[in-house]
């Protein structure tokens, strides 16, 4: 099959489908899904904005800022093999010391019920900021992904503020960890979406989950 051009995919349209605070409002659909999970603040909706090349998601120097799932479509009628488009889903941040245990478990509930019951999600990025390493609810995401055999990759966020150097070694550092996840995908990301880099690579590992469906 020829490969797909990222770039010209992710040029095209972008539209903002709904919001969901429920697991019961978030419709059913065949098109194919990719979700963004993570620590509060971690960079989640910034990632999708810089994908897609525009302000669609809400970014906030308040941390706990996405508090639903939000759902945005793209590449409608782009072409053949996924000619209704396909579909971003940011994901509220979990481990924000702020939100209530109230807050918490809802959420929790919502994104679980999410994560284990969507057949047509065919990829979720877990992302991660290097500077501030795994935290405890990283650990119990990915544990509980492990759980549930729901598989991911990690992208690192925010490497603006690494030299290259630091870069290889929070690299290094993850991939030894990866080794001990059996959901984990054996490549890390690294991204910066503020200047631009890993984004090609987050487009191209989209569009050869696409290819493959
Ligand atoms: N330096 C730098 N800052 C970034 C980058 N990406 C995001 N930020 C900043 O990090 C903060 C949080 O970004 P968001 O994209 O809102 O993070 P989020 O994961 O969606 O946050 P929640 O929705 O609260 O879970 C904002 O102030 C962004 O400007 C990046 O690549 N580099
Ligand atoms: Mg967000």
């Amino acid at each position: 099959m020829k490969k797909l051009d990222a770039k010209k995919i992710f040029n095209g349209q972008c539209d903002f489908l709904f919001g969901a605070h429920n697991y019961s409002q978030i419709e059913v659909s065949s098109h194919p899904e990719i979700a963004f999970i993570g620590a509060s603040n971690v960079g989640k909706s910034s990632l999708i904005n810089a994908l897609v090349g525009k302000k669609i998601a809400i970014v906030s120097t308040t941390p706990g800022r996405t508090r639903q799932l939000n759902f945005f479509k793209v590449a409608d009628g782009f072409t053949q093999s996924f000619s209704e488009g396909f579909v971003l889903v940011d994901m509220p941040g979990y481990g924000f010391a702020k939100a209530s245990a109230k807050h918490m478990e809802h959420w929790q509930k919502t994104a679980l019920e999410y994560l284990m019951k969507r057949p047509n999600l065919k990829r979720l990025y877990l992302l991660v900021d290097p500077v501030k390493g795994l935290k405890e609810a990283d650990r119990d995401m990915i544990n509980m992904l492990n759980a549930v055999a729901v598989s991911f990759q990690i992208v690192l966020t925010k490497t603006d503020k690494m030299n290259k150097e630091e870069q290889t070694k929070a690299e290094e550092k993850i991939l030894k960890e990866i080794s001990k996840w059996p959901a984990a995908h054996p490549k890390v990301i690294i991204s910066s979406s503020s200047k631009g880099y890993g984004i090609r690579d987050v487009q191209d590992s989209i569009v050869e989950v696409l290819q493959h469906l």
